[in-house]
């Protein structure tokens, strides 16, 4: 047996995590053990990675549980022989850091600087096996250098350019947000209603990727339904058909978008956003002005959820002005109303009240006319009347079940087929053709804030937007003294700053004071691990290509569609372009449930914060994971128990126990049957205790190898883990250790050996300590 290494809790004495812990997570640094293999190595590769956290102070035990499932992904892999990329990082751009600064004094910087050092000792505590040799912050010029590298990459592609456009104002935080970032009409960071404002800014556009982003979805691994059916949504692809309507009068045509061309004949009034950019040309010099634009002005003010409330009675103004149906010439009222939504489709209309909701409550208020054109009745010529059929059906009749009528040569057709036809007809005619929508907008990325990556873009008076030149990267946050939101970006009081000359043309010129959105330092930081000290480019294609898909991504679910869709964008991108293998990042997806304190989900902004170091110091590192892992599947949400971690703790120690006494026993007995391996079936049989060891063992083996593998069943697996040392627990106290003979004694053994090897992936100290008591290494 080999010699003991220093430091090594003396047997028998009672289980000290705090010792223990410390002792292998020190021999674990000085063995590098967490560090991935290199090129060399011949292992199969596996890329495990949990979300890198916001460093907002200390951890919660919402972060916890995040790294532990991942750890024991992590260390299950390595067990199984995988060369094990792991590593972790801080996302470390971003408000709070900024408010924190505003609101004390101080820097961003140092306030982030602080935030990391908390959260650096609560990493250290805790065990977990990750390569801190490719740590990475993306406040950092070495980081975000490449991030402006990748801005200038998508500006190149055309995949990022600046505009005008509607976006959503935080009043609070002045600055804009992405859609993604709004939550039922309020910042997602602060709950202030978001209002719309119109602003020149830069957009990535992600748009061009919609159709890609869905299809490829289907190409995924194991992601979670719900993430995946949240991302079509928000993808959110409708097929129909854009038709173009003339304006009487006016040398004008206005598309809309619908999803029912079949319903064209039952249009009996147009509408009109209030932000549609022709509102004012039609109504421009008419008695109709002062009123249309009163109402557009006040619709302005209203936030977005109002907007989309459905129970909100139908409201607008009539423009006066006529356009005319395509399909049979008739002339319909323009109208201007809020439920008609800017930034989808066309932003424009043809309104359907016999089958559409809102069409119909909208005719009711203002009295129009209501065609129906669907049917669910037999048709019969019985129903004609003149030229129409009526029916008794209840308007407004919702459905695609059903045939058209009152619908010239498409009349009874069904609805799909009458669709068809139409767009056809429509094309043919010249007056419209059959598209698609998406309610996916470009992802708007400019930020009125200081603590963020600087975008790298010159303004020139001649040349407009110019790239940085590469060489010239990064381009450094300035110093400001006054980071308080103003509406402008602080970075436009660093003057000396601003001033450039145009790299093209040479003449005096300004830089771009925004900064960019914290998302897209996130949307590639899982590339930047494969090669994270790179100085000259943000990662070498080979490497990456080693390296991703990341085989098993974990993080919360509230990515879904921030994050998540995001980090599928920029490696589509970067695909394209020529820098990765892979156009997916993350093979496989687990969302692992929340950690709740008294029911509401744990977070700095409730302060309802539970933070892991007090319970490590009472109950050690391995009894929280352990706790964190045992509470219930990860996939579910917890609530946090100070006496759960308590149990866990007692498992622990009677684990330890029961190695401990074992061991003191076999060794008194001279460490009888030399090797550590189970006594066979012949053996065991002879003794019940004996037998019920090896089956209790056996067991554990069996189901926490197919536990840990499938659907992260952690919880099912530490319960075996539990039944079994309970079982040996009960062996030696009811018949008193000494009584046990050679054959039963080795049983248990074997049980010990079992359960502390199928514990490591979740409580990794003390099964290396018991290990190493049991005489392995
Ligand atoms: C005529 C029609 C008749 C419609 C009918 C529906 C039912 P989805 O499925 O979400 O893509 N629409 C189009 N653009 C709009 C906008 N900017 N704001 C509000 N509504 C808009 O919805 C497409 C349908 O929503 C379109 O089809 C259009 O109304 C409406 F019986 O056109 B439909
Ligand atoms: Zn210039």
């Amino acid at each position: 047996m080999s010699e003991q290494p220093a430091g090594r809790q003396a047997t028998m004495a009672a289980y000290e995590p705090a010792v223990v812990e410390a002792r292998w997570q020190q021999a674990w640094a000085e063995a590098r053990v967490a560090e991935a293999g290199g090129p060399d190595d011949e292992r199969p590769r596996a890329y495990v990675l949990e979300m890198f956290p916001y460093p907002s102070g200390r951890m919660h035990m919402g972060h916890v549980k995040n790294y532990s499932v991942g750890d024991v992904v992590a260390l299950h892999r390595r067990r199984m022989g995988d060369n094990v990329l792991h590593p972790m990082g801080y996302d470390s751009f971003g408000l709070p850091a900024e408010n924190a600064a505003i609101k004390s004094g101080g820097h961003p910087s140092e306030v982030t600087a602080r935030n990391i050092a908390g959260i650096d000792e609560d990493f250290a505590h805790m065990g977990w096996l990750l390569d801190w040799s490719r740590r990475l912050s993306t406040h950092e010029p070495e980081y975000y250098r490449h991030t402006q590298r990748i801005f200038l990459q998508l500006f190149e592609q055309g995949l990022a350019d600046r505009r005008d456009g509607l976006v959503n104002w935080c009043p609070n935080d002045q600055t804009v947000l992405a859609n993604e970032q709004v939550v039922d009409g309020e910042c997602e960071r602060c709950g202030t209603e978001v209002v719309k404002q119109s602003l020149e800014q830069w957009y990535l556009k992600i748009t061009d990727y919609a159709q890609r982003l869905l299809d490829d979805i289907d190409r995924l691994g194991d992601w979670p339904e719900r993430v995946t059916t949240m991302q079509r949504n928000w993808i959110g692809r409708s097929e129909g058909a854009e038709i173009r309507f003339e304006v009487e009068e006016l040398d004008l045509e206005l598309p809309v978008f619908t999803t029912r061309p079949d319903t064209l004949f039952g249009a009996t009034f147009f509408v009109l956003a209030p932000e549609h950019p022709l509102v004012p040309v039609l109504v421009g010099g008419t008695d109709h002005a002062e009123p249309v634009m009163e109402y557009v002005a006040r619709s302005q003010r209203l936030g977005q959820a109002e907007r989309e409330d459905a129970e909100r009675p139908k409201t607008g103004v009539p423009t006066g002005r006529f356009v005319t149906n395509p399909a049979n010439g008739v002339r319909i009222p323009v109208f201007v109303a809020d439920y008609v939504l800017p930034e989808y489709g066309t932003g424009a209309i043809m309104a359907v009240p016999a089958h559409d909701q809102r069409d119909w409550e909208f005719a009711q208020a203002f009295d129009i006319p209501v065609r129906q054109v669907i049917t669910q009745q037999d048709g019969s010529t019985a129903d004609l009347d003149g030229d129409r059929y009526n029916t008794d059906e209840e308007l407004p009749l919702v459905t695609r079940e059903g045939r058209l009528i009152n619908s010239m040569q498409f009349s009874g057709l069904s609805v799909d087929e009458g669709s068809q036809r139409i767009i056809e007809w429509l094309e043919v005619e010249g007056t419209g053709k059959g598209a698609v929508s998406y309610r996916l907008r470009d992802w708007l990325i400019s930020r009125q804030r200081y603590w963020g990556c600087p975008i790298p873009i010159i303004h020139c008076d001649a040349c407009g937007p110019v790239p940085v030149p590469v060489e010239q990267l990064p381009v450094l946050l300035p110093d400001v003294s006054d980071y308080s939101p103003k509406g402008t970006s602080p970075l436009a009081t660093a003057e000396e700053w601003v001033r450039v000359d145009c790299p093209a043309c040479g003449e005096p010129a300004r830089r771009e004071t925004d900064t960019m959105d914290t998302f897209v330092d996130s949307s590639w930081y899982f590339l930047r691990f494969a090669d994270p000290h790179n100085p000259d480019q943000p990662f070498d294609r080979e490497l990456a290509d080693r390296w991703l898909p990341v085989d098993q991504y974990i993080g919360g679910v509230e990515h879904a569609v921030l994050h998540l869709l995001y980090a599928r964008f920029l490696t589509k991108a970067l695909h394209d372009a020529g820098w990765l293998g892979v156009d997916e990042p993350f093979a496989n997806l687990f969302t692992q449930g929340m950690v709740c304190k008294d029911g509401a989900k744990m977070s700095k902004s409730r302060g309802n914060i539970v933070e892991p170091l007090p319970y490590v110091q009472r109950y050690g590192a391995d009894a929280l994971r352990l706790y964190l892992l045992f509470v219930g599947p990860p996939v579910q949400d917890v609530e946090w128990q100070d006496n759960g971690i308590e149990g866990t703790r007692r498992f622990l120690d009677r684990l330890w126990r029961l190695v401990t006494g074992v061991e003191a026993r076999w060794q008194a007995l001279g460490n009888p049957a030399g090797a550590s391996s189970c006594p066979s079936l012949e053996a065991v049989a002879g003794s019940e205790a004996a037998a019920a060891a090896a089956r209790a063992a056996h067991g554990a083996i069996r189901q926490v190898s197919a536990d840990i593998s499938r659907d992260f069943q952690f919880n099912t697996a530490i319960a075996r883990l539990m039944e079994a040392v309970n079982t040996g627990s009960r062996i030696v106290n009811e018949a008193g250790i000494e009584a046990l003979d050679e054959v039963e004694l080795a049983a248990v053994r074997f049980l010990c050996q079992s359960v502390t090897s199928l514990l490591q992936p979740f409580a990794p100290h003390i099964a290396c300590e018991a290990w190493e008591v049991m005489g392995g290494s």
